[in-house]
């Protein structure tokens, strides 16, 4: 039986309830219904009830993300949404899909912090009947049949082309691969976005022979993002190019090289601190990608609303949604001198960052 049938029955014997007691209580039988049962009749019949376990709020990206979910499942849309925020708490997740399954809600929507270590919670909602849709990071699960689909980007691929830019402008500075002193400063330990960006990183370090100095953990925040770098400045004294998991990470990397009396800037060659990014949500990043203090940005969109919705309305409608789906994105730099980048024999272009694009852009 569906959720959605069994609430519909248990909404019905409570209004049958309310009925008799009407009934009996008043002895007026052209009444037999109350107002509160009335709503709640009405209610379920025409309204879908969606659970969405948002992994925190700790970015630009993720409050465009919660936005653009709570905008596509208004109440005006005939959806219900019950909102948790994990806090980026995996065991807060859990708790909040435990509490959607034991709701009866008609679709959980899961935005994972992390991606291994789901496989129970999710078997639970599967034994329930209700198909569960992942959002954004990925879930690393043994049987793939434990949820319905998955929307969000290509992470890997973000990281190899923010990479591959890297290499094509360094080569246009005349600078080669050990000239490259790098830092990395890595977004939320496991989750998907920062295991596909790294590793983009890692390989291309290995592949053009990029000194890449130090990894290390900056929670996609500004204010770890700030305080990693400053402690990374005092560390070495060659950096030269800093790989920023996503933007607010970016802003407080900027921060920490001001304070330290350095720039940030693309003049590798003249003793500039050449910063990369990913996401293009923040307004400063974007801002400060198009007057140069950020190199390049890999655009991941937040803006997964509309796309969780159309999955849920095939599968209203008794469709199979794609198992992936993969979102494409773009790369902006306000420099010229890379126009494209190669991966894998596919070719992807740079957009060249103007005033005009960011007030065509969609967030
Ligand atoms: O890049 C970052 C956020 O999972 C794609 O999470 C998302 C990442 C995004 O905090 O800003």
């Amino acid at each position: 039986m569906s959720n959605r049938f069994k609430r519909i029955i248990s909404v019905i014997l409570s209004v049958a309830v309310a009925a008799m007691i009407t009934a009996c209580g008043s002895g007026n039988n052209d009444h037999i219904m109350t107002d509160s049962a009335a709503d709640a009749a009405g209610s379920v019949s025409d309204t879908t009830v969606i659970g969405f376990s948002q992994l925190g709020a700790e970015s630009d990206w993720r409050s465009a993300n919660s936005e653009s979910m709570r905008e596509a499942f208004s109440a005006d849309k005939g959806y219900e949404l019950l909102f948790e925020d994990g806090q980026q708490k995996q065991s807060k997740q859990i708790t909040a899909i435990r509490s959607f399954i034991q709701q009866g809600v008609d679709y959980i929507v899961l935005a994972p912090v992390t991606q291994e270590g789901w496989d129970s919670v999710l078997l639970e909602a599967k034994e329930a009947e209700i198909p569960v849709i992942i959002v954004d990071r990925m879930v690393e699960t043994e049987d793939d049949d434990l949820f319905t689909c998955w929307v969000g980007s290509d992470f890997y691929l973000e990281g190899r082309k923010a990479c591959e830019w890297l290499h094509r402008y360094a080569a246009s500075q005349g600078l080669s691969g050990n000239d490259l002193h790098i830092v990395n400063i890595q977004g939320t330990i496991g989750s998907s976005a920062q295991i596909g960006r790294t590793a983009g990183l890692e390989e291309y370090s290995a592949k053009y022979g990029w000194d890449l100095r130090e990894e290390t953990p900056g929670d996609f925040t500004q204010a770890k993002g700030r305080e990693v770098m400053a402690q990374m400045l005092v560390t070495y004294n060659n950096i030269n190019v800093v790989y920023c998991e996503n933007d607010n990470e970016a802003l407080g990397a900027i921060e920490a090289i001001e304070a330290a009396g350095k720039h940030a800037g693309p003049d590798i060659a003249g003793g500039d601190i050449l910063i990369m990014s990913f996401d293009g949500v923040n307004q400063t990043a974007i801002n400060y990608c198009l007057e140069g203090t950020i190199a390049c940005i890999v655009e991941c969109n937040p803006l997964h609303g509309p796309r969780v919705e159309n999955i849920i309305q095939t599968l209203q409608n008794g469709g199979t949604p794609d198992k992936l789906e993969y979102v494409s994105e773009t790369l902006y730099s306000s420099y010229e001198t890379v126009r494209e980048v190669r991966i894998d024999s596919e070719t992807y272009p740079v957009t060249l960052l103007t005033q005009d694009v960011i007030d065509t852009r969609a967030y």
